[in-house]
């Protein structure tokens, strides 16, 4: 491996790059006719143009994407997160290309893609799964026999979903059939397949996921957990490591049973575990994230480990899993600081960046694209940065990044710092305790929800 493409954009993109730098590999950017004053087009040693600003004709152009590959003669393509990054027909044209897609293979995108099928492979690896339908449900009829099996209330998912779009939470027999209707149509959209099964609902779990990597050899290794309970519309905000508010038990169980999925996946690469923590402590595997993710560095900073770097390696066939993994120090906290307006509906917001005051240092990292007059638009994600902190425990980890989130001062786009602040400041933060329900629970108390 020689010359890596990156088919993405945005703070994924110049991690991306970065990496690939420090192994000594070249880089080639591709960006939209709107992403052209982008740092990843900057920063990289050749970028090709691949389209206009919308999405669909440029970071999803297959075709444009690997003809930039040809062009610039990449050896690999590293897609990132979101766009094409668990696309198992992408992975499938670049493993024909003689392209060396990094992730893992074809194949296990499309078992991971498979909702259904997913579950059953975990629950085949004695991992707990949530009682449900073990098929899709494809009607009225079918849904009305599965449900009566089940206690309400119970959840619609998506068969080929994922991240909580078309998912439908059900109390009863008519919100069951009304809801079938309209999730299908809305995951036939999303998803180009309307497919449904259902399970039983947990109403305050914690959302607990496990960083696992593998290489290509057979070792599988973990960097430990992650707490990403504080979320909006399934959009996470606030991320931490190691997971608070469980018993060290759990967390040794989550840790060993995330590496029990990924051997009974095959898999390779980097990859995430999902996991629903209930009240009582008791876990259910969700789903498998085929991609690295946006939150990856809090697991970076209690660990030690450059993951991308690691992801790079073993994408070059090294063998590299060992127990180094399993070395932990501190806490680490990440803000995900976003161009929207919490006091306005969340609406996305953009403008001209203005540059007041950025944190940095004794543990503060920050994870960004943005620089000086920047356009922020409304195509894309509204990450704008993420603002990631490490102490000893995990209070001082909150007073720090309390006081760096007072230094992240930004002009020209409305952003969601205060939330932030506000959010580090409740109680059920403070003490750990927190579920799924904190962020929604927080702004409807303060009547903006
Ligand atoms: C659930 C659930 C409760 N019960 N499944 C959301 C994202 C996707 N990966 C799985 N998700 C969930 N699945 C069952 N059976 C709760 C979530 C969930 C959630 C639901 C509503 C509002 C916010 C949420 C945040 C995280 C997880």
């Amino acid at each position: 491996m020689d010359k890596i493409l990156i088919a993405n954009r945005g703070e994924i993109a110049l991690r991306i790059i970065e990496a690939a730098r420090e192994l000594g590999l070249s880089t080639v950017a591709v960006y939209s006719e709107v992403d052209k004053n982008q740092l990843h087009v900057e920063l990289a040693d050749e970028a090709y143009c691949i389209g206009p600003r919308e999405a669909e004709e440029s970071y999803l152009n297959l075709p444009a994407i690997i003809g930039a590959a040809d062009i610039s003669n990449a050896d690999a393509i590293h897609p990132g997160y979101g766009f094409m990054s668990e696309n198992p027909h992408f992975a499938e044209v670049c493993e024909g290309h003689g392209i060396n897609f990094i992730g893992p293979s074809s194949r296990t995108l499309e078992l991971a893609g498979n909702k259904i099928k997913s579950k059953e492979i975990v629950r085949g690896a004695g991992v707990p799964v949530l009682p449900g339908s073990q098929e899709t449900v494809d009607d009225k009829d079918e849904l009305k026999k599965v449900a009566g099996e089940f206690r309400y209330p119970l959840i619609l998912k998506a068969a080929y979903g994922g991240g909580g779009r078309g998912m439908r939470i059900v109390r009863d027999e008519e919100e069951l059939m009304e809801g079938f209707t309209s999730s299908s149509k809305e995951a036939e959209v999303s998803f180009g397949e309307g497919a449904m099964y259902l399970e039983r609902y947990l109403s305050q779990p914690k959302h607990v996921e496990v960083q696992v990597i593998a290489d290509e050899h057979g070792n599988y290794g973990h960097v430990g957990e992650r707490e990403c309970s504080t979320q909006r519309r399934h959009q996470k905000i606030i991320e931490e490591a190691p997971a608070p508010g469980i018993s060290d038990e759990t967390r040794k169980r989550l840790r060993e049973d995330a590496i029990k999925i990924a051997r009974a996946f095959g898999y390779t690469s980097l990859g995430t575990v999902e996991f629903l923590v209930d009240e009582d402590e008791s876990y259910y595997f969700i789903e498998l994230n085929a991609r690295i993710q946006v939150e990856h560095p809090v697991s970076e900073e209690i660990t030690g480990v450059n993951l991308v770097k690691d992801q790079l390696k073993i994408a070059e066939g090294e063998e590299l899993v060992r127990d180094r993994y399993e070395d932990f120090r501190g806490h680490a906290i990440e803000c995900r600081i976003n161009a929207e307006d919490p006091e306005n509906d969340f609406l996305p917001s953009s403008g001209e960046i203005k540059i007041h005051q950025f944190p940095g240092g004794n543990g503060v990292r920050l994870d960004t694209w943005v620089y000086n007059g920047i356009r922020v638009s409304p195509y894309y994600d509204s990450l704008l940065a993420k603002l990631i902190v490490r102490g000893e425990t995990r209070y001082d980890t909150i007073t720090k990044t309390i006081s760096a989130l007072r230094r992240f001062e930004i002009g020209g786009v409305r952003t969601n710092r205060s939330l932030h602040l506000d959010l580090l400041r409740q109680k059920e933060f403070r003490t750990g305790d927190y579920s799924i329900t904190f962020l929604d629970q927080f702004l409807e108390e303060r009547g903006v929800a």
